[in-house]
């Protein structure tokens, strides 16, 4: 079965059975039927003392700077800004009082709001159940479970992971794991799509944000923030920006939260791309671990590890981007600028939640000291936004920082389905024939489709490649690869999420027709970029000049590239 982003669309319509649980709550007696718009427990927000309220902006930022170094915190309001307990309960009021992160975004508020339900004592009517945080950062939180199965359907039909299944505990119907082993102990691959489908917050994700804003106030800690492909087309759409001002504009709101070095990995994303395609037609020469698999996807490195160990030698031996970004920042930009470690703080903002499990990955740590100390979702980032009350006007568009400024459009492309495997067949084809391809565009691995192939000849040398984005389509023919069967592909590019990291569950949930609008932000950015070719990065090649030496030499191997575990 081939899955991809209209999947998603039609499990998020099968939401309809949230709606036929709030009527079930209603017959239960646990919410009330209303004919105001919805509120929760404490009053609505014009019950609250107006002057507690309206203090909230200032008190956030004068309390910023007090917060003491090092502290870091996943709870929400508190603790990560400092708030004081009353301007706590206002934040917390304006959403269902369970303090989540779907606030103004609730889906189920909505739904009660559409269908005039007033819940009169939301979290106290069921036996409370113990929150589960049975997994490195996805939490679940059982007593705001209303039963739809989106995230069940998410599991297994958009991923085929099929960990999560319901269950019949307590008197009632709601959500586990397959065989009831903590989450982090199952199959699970981090991909964070089951929290994505959530429509009510009961799965939801650790957010790094209180560690972050932590380091910012340390005068002690240099903190450097990176920047993932995708997350352009994001702020494209939110700020409503052209495709050519998304870059500068996402550079100028690092800036403004307070980072103080701004990279862009796209950047990485070249280095990825001259450490890769050099790996693959290396072994496309001895015809060897052929087809290459692409590593870039943690969510699909993660799969591979669990269910396809036998795949383990066809993966790329390139670390990601992320991490490539990381391993670069921690050493050569340490050594160029002094500054020692332990003030080095890196922070990366991604679409994807299964880069929080990579950057957290000992592997990523030599000597215990992390690579990426702090990953941030696209939605983690609009929230520090939100949190620093920065609007527009606030923000000057900036330049990426020196010495990583430069990036092709080949490395933005990264962002979406296909992307890896244009950059690199850009590269290949000049490595083959000695020049670049006169038509860059490849538009057969282009597009939002689950499964997609395009076949190059160049200097005598026929490259077959197929693109696979959405778990659940790779499982076919991992298993015939498994199996020893040749399916025809030399490099097979794979990305767990349908459409690419446009469609991460670490941003804001799309409809269907944005996550086109985010792949035509990317290609319209690759189009207008005075660089095209990963290859041909003057910054890449300036840093392998002064460091690496060349791709796959002995410290790019030591640096840029890992082992897989089974
Ligand atoms: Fe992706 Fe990648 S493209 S995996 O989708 O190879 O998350 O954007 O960061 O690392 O560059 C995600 C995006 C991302 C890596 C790159
Ligand atoms: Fe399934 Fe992905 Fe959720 Fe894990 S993170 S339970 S693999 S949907």
């Amino acid at each position: 079965c081939v899955t991809g982003p209209a999947t998603v669309i039609q499990a998020v319509a099968a939401g309809r059975r949230a709606a036929q649980a709030m009527d079930e709550f209603v017959r239960e007696g646990a919410v009330r039927p209303s004919h105001e718009d919805y509120t929760c427990s404490r009053g609505t927000l014009e019950d609250l003392p107006r002057d507690e309220f309206e203090l909230q902006p200032r008190a956030r930022r004068a309390v910023m700077p007090a917060l003491p170094p090092g502290a870091r915190t996943d709870s929400f309001v508190e603790v990560e800004l400092g708030l004081t307990e009353v301007q706590a309960r206002a934040e917390a009021a304006r959403c269902l009082e369970c303090g989540c992160s779907k606030q103004n975004r609730c889906a189920l508020r909505d739904t009660a709001s559409a269908h005039h339900v007033e819940f009169s004592a939301p979290l106290h009517v069921r036996p409370h159940t113990p929150i589960r945080r049975d997994h490195p950062f996805i939490v679940r939180d059982d007593n705001k479970c209303i039963s739809c199965g989106l995230c069940v359907a998410a599991c297994a039909q958009v991923e085929g992971v099929d960990v999560l299944a319901y269950q019949f505990a307590n008197g009632r119907l709601t959500v586990g794991t397959r065989n009831d082993q903590p989450l982090g102990l199952t199959d699970c691959v981090s991909c964070g799509q089951c929290v994505r489908a959530c429509p009510c917050g009961a799965l939801d994700y650790v957010r790094e944000r209180g560690g972050v804003f932590s380091a910012m106030h340390d005068p002690e800690k240099v903190v450097v923030g990176f920047v993932a492909p995708a997350v352009r087309s994001v702020i494209a759409d939110y700020y409503g920006l052209t495709p050519d001002a998304a870059g500068a504009y996402t550079a100028g709101l690092m800036r403004a939260v307070g980072f103080d070095k701004v990279f862009d990995f796209a950047f990485a994303a070249d280095l990825t791309i001259l450490e890769e395609t050099t790996e693959f037609l290396d072994r496309v020469a001895s015809g060897e671990r052929l087809p290459q698999f692409t590593s870039c996807c943690p969510g699909w490195v993660n799969l591979v590890e669990r269910r396809f160990p036998e795949l383990i030698p066809h993966l790329s031996s390139c670390k990601s981007p992320q991490q490539m970004m990381g391993a670069t920042v921690k050493n050569h930009f340490a050594q160029r600028t002094g500054i020692p470690l332990e003030k080095l703080y890196t922070v990366s903002i991604v679409p994807c939640l299964a880069k929080k499990y990579e950057a957290a990955r000992p592997e990523f740590a030599p000597d215990g000291v992390r690579d990426v100390d702090a990953v941030l979702t696209t939605t983690e980032f609009l929230e520090m936004i939100e949190m620093l009350h920065l609007r527009p006007e606030d923000i000057v568009p900036a330049e990426f920082d020196e010495p990583y400024a430069r990036v092709t459009g080949a490395g933005v492309l990264f962002g979406a389905s296909g992307g890896v495997a244009e950059a690199a067949l850009r590269m290949a084809v000049e490595k083959l024939t000695g020049a670049p391809p006169v038509d860059l565009d490849v538009h057969e691995v282009r597009g939002l489709a689950g499964v997609k192939e395009a076949t190059v000849t160049a200097g005598g040398t026929t490259v077959r490649v197929a693109v696979i984005s959405g778990l659940n389509n790779v499982d076919a023919l991992a298993r015939r690869i498994r199996d020893g069967e040749d399916v025809g592909y030399d490099l097979i590019e794979v990305m767990a999420c349908p459409g690419g990291c446009i469609n991460g569950a670490g941003h804001p949930v799309p409809q269907d027709r944005e996550v086109r609008e985010r792949q035509q932000v990317l290609v319209q950015i690759d189009r207008a970029a005075p660089v095209r070719l990963s290859q041909e990065n003057p910054d890449v090649l300036r840093l392998y000049e002064d460091f690496y030496g060349a791709p796959n030499s002995p410290l790019a191997h030591d640096l840029l590239h890992t082992t897989y575990a089974p």
